[in-house]
């Protein structure tokens, strides 16, 4: 992958983070992508949640699969770990690393194809165990580095660029994740930097499978009329259910609200969400009313977004498989290798 490295050059009166990081301590290479391409709106959100949360960039793993989208991990975070995986196939990468270290924070950035095409099994099965991992995924409705073609997420009757109409129902990743049961499911808008970035940081912080689906259009290959994946199509069908602010632990709760109208939701880790609901009939803690509400929208063809739905009750992939609380690497020999009276032992059984 080409990694071009930025000056190092920074103004002294950066604004510092707890660690004393400043936001370009979260920046990786210089991004390859088209200009104006909505992945690397994303990318500054996540810099901007990192930067916020005080993540230790070395305990940061960043893991994709293939595409424009998958590329973006080289551009934030240099100081973390990186895996660019086979086309599809992040999940299972997330999933070995995950059981051997359960103290990293473990984020994925993956496309449309390269999740809901080629690696919906995968992500399908990530989702059901829960795995303890934000997962987001750019969606633009094509196959971007392969020039276009539609990818599962077009809606039927969409455009190609060269005029080509698609036929096909679309997967939604949303609707697919709550049906799979889910425990953090949000949609956002690559345009949408406010609302983009504390999903980001709640979902890192959430334990468990936390999926954001971000609206990220393609400039050069679905970006005109006739394409449900625009910025101005994203721009005139998006809809807010929530609004979330994301509140670490032991930073006063300063967020103006009016009661009744929002619903603060406590993490693990003592931080909040606090989601401002926007249509006061939606309520992201009712699994099967928020699928509802989803698919009403999808219906009159319209993203509705914000933080869809959430659980912190659920128990996550380290919790049902009693994973060691200490990275595999570290467990001392005399504890992984008993010694040869305990093997001989073991063998006896089968004599
Ligand atoms: C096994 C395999 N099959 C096909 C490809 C070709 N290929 C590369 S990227 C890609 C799709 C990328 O689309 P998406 O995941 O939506 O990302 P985008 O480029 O749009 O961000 C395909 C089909 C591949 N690299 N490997
Ligand atoms: S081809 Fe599309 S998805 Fe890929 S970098 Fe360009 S605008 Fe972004």
């Amino acid at each position: 992958m080409t990694f071009l490295p930025k000056p190092k050059v920074r103004h002294p009166s950066l604004p510092k983070n707890a660690l004393g990081l400043t936001r370009r301590d979260y920046e990786g290479g210089l991004s390859t992508l088209c200009a104006g391409c909505g992945h690397d709106s994303i990318t500054a959100a996540i810099i901007e949640a990192s930067w916020g949360l005080d993540v230790e960039p070395q305990n940061m793993v960043k893991l994709s699969g293939i595409g424009c989208s998958s590329k973006t991990t080289a551009y934030f975070v240099s100081g973390g770990h990186g895996f660019n995986s086979v086309h599809g196939r992040m999940p299972s990468i997330a999933m070995g690393a995950n059981a051997a270290n359960r103290n990293l924070m473990y984020i994925g950035v993956s496309g449309d194809g390269d999740t809901l095409s080629i690696g919906l099994g995968q992500f399908c099965h990530a989702i059901r165990r829960n795995l303890n991992m934000a997962y987001i995924i750019e969606n633009n409705g094509v196959y971007g580095l392969t020039k276009g073609q539609f990818s599962a997420s077009a809606d039927v009757g969409t455009k190609a660029k060269k005029g080509e109409v698609n036929q096909q129902p679309p997967i939604d990743p949303v609707l697919l994740a709550l049906t799979l049961g889910a425990t953090f499911v949000a949609r956002s808008f690559s345009g949408d930097k406010q609302q983009l970035v504390p999903l980001i940081q709640a979902a890192l912080r959430h334990k468990g499978f936390a999926l954001i689906d971000v609206l990220s259009p393609c400039v050069t290959f679905n970006d005109h009329e006739g394409s449900t994946k625009s910025y101005q199509y994203t721009r005139e069908h998006y809809d807010a259910a929530v609004h979330a602010d994301f509140v670490p632990f032991q930073r006063e709760i300063s967020a103006q609200y009016a009661e009744g109208d929002a619903l603060p939701v406590v993490l693990h880790d003592g931080s909040r969400i606090l989601l401002r609901k926007i249509d006061s009939n939606y309520d992201p803690t009712d699994r099967a009313r928020a699928t509802a509400a989803i698919g009403e929208k999808l219906k009159k063809g319209e993203f509705l977004t914000g933080l869809l739905y959430v659980d912190t009750t659920g128990k996550e992939f380290h919790d049902v498989n009693e994973t060691p609380a200490i990275p595999l690497n570290q467990i001392p020999h005399n504890r992984l290798s008993p010694g040869s009276a305990a093997l001989a032992k073991v063998l006896a059984r089968y004599r």
